[in-house]
């Protein structure tokens, strides 16, 4: 592997100085093709533009997620096309807008899995390219064909989307079943006790976190009233299992072993991965290493717990020798929560630490806490490193990685090649970006962002924190990144030309 050429031939210098090449054939015609970097996404669940101290956090302190960056390119322009998980992850895999399938929604836990399997996805097009691809954490974008046996192999899945390993959560922590499944078969299942899962009614006789408060060691604030698991109350119901239920405490370190599992099996050959950090979404339950160690709770417990995964999982990077020549992201699914749904004291705790930084609302708001998210990716071979403010997108990536792996498709997508972008060679990302919020869609386009009127009855905070309400909101992002000045009424031009081509996007 030469190296120092896919540096330079990256870097955009074409003239590579001679002693450089002293000693090796010549280069091919097109060797970022062979060039085969291991590639590796992390992704965390709800964690927020401001939760990391390369991101000006300094409550927290975020050496492992740090290393990345300062090794990398920090994106101050990252996003994700959603401000919720599951519409969010459906694009990262399929490179499709989310409302090109309606139900790209909050998955339950028992949900069919939402993505046509015989379509492009990430993870194929890395098969197609001669990669051994895995899947670890967090999943969320469906199991099965809508009536899943647990007990049974579940399919279609993770492989039949293109991954040959996965050991991954079918939802998120806070939903039933509350169990693994490796390569599509719940770990540790005992046969003389089946697990059975239910999202509408509970099974007899079983404990709930609505029925039986003295249960649980932590307390929903709002929903979260299904089954207890673990002492703490869940979404959904479930039956059984017993031996395979999950133990919060420990999932970090699990799926952390995993990763580094995977990474080791595949040391020899181009892999890709896919590692969801179940953190810091809720129930908020660090291992007891972690605990206090914040001093804001266990939202800051857990996001430490998170950075030390991190730390450890690139530690095993340079055990490998494989840092140098592995791209590795790090991102999250959407914006960050403070109460979302668990009396785990994040509000009370949460002093001027600023979970979305300088950004308006957060976890499900079209404003740009939603789906502004930390971005970075390192790959020390052929990248410098720098902090980016080009706007790029997660949906970009399948795409882009097509074009550095030499690979086409045959579907069309929403996904743009934005390649050099996101190797820091290039200004040009994205032009522009429909948004979702939980509730509906705003549209970004250079410095603007458009959010339509949507109004919400039953919520007085939606405006603040959403973004719903009367009336379009124009912003310009770059003089007013906390999107405070509506600018509607002053521009009305440049107002009804992204209404226009919002109206046109979202029609096609
Ligand atoms: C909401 C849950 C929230 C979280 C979210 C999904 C309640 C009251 N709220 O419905 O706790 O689970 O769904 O988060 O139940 S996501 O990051 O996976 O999209
Ligand atoms: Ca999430």
């Amino acid at each position: 592997r030469n190296l120092d050429y896919v540096f330079y031939t990256l870097a955009g210098i074409s003239s590579i100085p001679t002693t450089l090449l002293a000693g090796q054939a010549q280069p091919e015609k097109n060797p970022v093709d062979k060039q085969q970097p291991n590639i590796i996404m992390i992704v965390a669940d709800d964690l927020g533009y401001g939760d990391l101290s390369c991101y000006g956090a300094h409550r927290i302190s975020t050496p492992g997620m740090d290393r990345i960056a300062n090794e990398g390119i920090r994106f101050t322009q990252g996003f994700c096309t959603a401000a919720t998980s599951t519409p969010s992850r459906y694009s990262v895999m399929t490179g499709l807008y989310p409302w090109t399938n309606t139900e790209a929604k909050i998955l339950p836990g028992n949900a069919a899995l939402i993505i046509d399997t015989k379509k492009i996805t990430l993870p194929k097009l890395m098969q197609q390219a001669g990669y051994a691809t895995g899947s670890v954490g967090k999943w969320h974008i469906g199991l099965g064909d809508g009536n899943v046996d647990w007990n049974k192999d579940v399919h279609p899945g993770a492989a039949e989307i293109g991954y040959d390993y996965s050991f991954i959560q079918a939802a998120t922590n806070d939903r039933v079943p509350c169990v693994f499944l490796e390569n599509g078969r719940v770990v540790g299942l005992d046969p003389n006790d089946p697990l059975y899962v239910d999202y509408r009614k509970n099974f007899p006789g079983e404990p709930t976190g609505k029925n039986n408060p003295e249960l649980l060691r932590m307390h929903p604030s709002v929903g979260h009233a299904g089954s207890i698991v673990n002492g703490v109350p869940r979404i959904g119901f479930q039956k059984g299992g017993k031996a395979a239920q999950w133990k919060d405490e420990e999932m970090a370190e699990l799926f952390l072993d995993k990763a580094k599992q995977f990474v080791n099996d595949h040391k020899n050959a181009p892999f890709f991965l896919y590692y969801g950090l179940h953190q810091p979404h809720v129930p908020r339950v660090p291992n007891e290493r972690f605990v206090g160690k914040s001093g804001m709770g266990p939202r800051g417990d857990v996001i430490l717990e998170a950075d030390w995964c991190v730390t450890e999982f690139l530690n095993e990077l340079d055990k490998l020798g494989l840092a140098e020549n592995t791209i590795v992201i790090l991102t999250s699914d959407n914006g960050p929560v403070l109460d979302d749904g668990y009396k785990d004291d994040a509000v009370e705790l949460v002093g001027d630490h600023k979970i979305a930084g300088p950004l308006r609302g957060g976890k499900t708001s079209m404003f740009d806490g939603g789906t502004r998210i930390p971005f970075m990716l390192r790959w020390p071979a052929a990248v410098k490193p720098q902090v980016s403010d080009v706007f790029v997108c997660q949906m970009d990536l399948l795409a882009s990685f097509a074009s550095l792996l030499g690979q086409t498709y045959s579907d069309k997508l929403d996904s743009e090649n934005t390649l050099d972008a996101f190797l820091g060679k290039s200004k040009k990302g994205r032009e522009e970006l429909v948004i979702e919020g939980m509730f509906n869609y705003a549209y970004r386009q250079g410095d603007w962002a458009l959010i339509p009127p949507y109004y919400n009855p039953y919520s007085k905070e939606d405006g603040e924190f959403i973004g719903l309400g009367y009336g379009y909101k124009l912003y310009n992002l770059k003089k007013d990144i906390g999107q405070q000045e509506n600018l509607a009424d002053k521009y009305p031009k440049k107002l009804g030309e992204m209404i226009n081509r919002f109206e046109y996007l979202k029609s096609t």
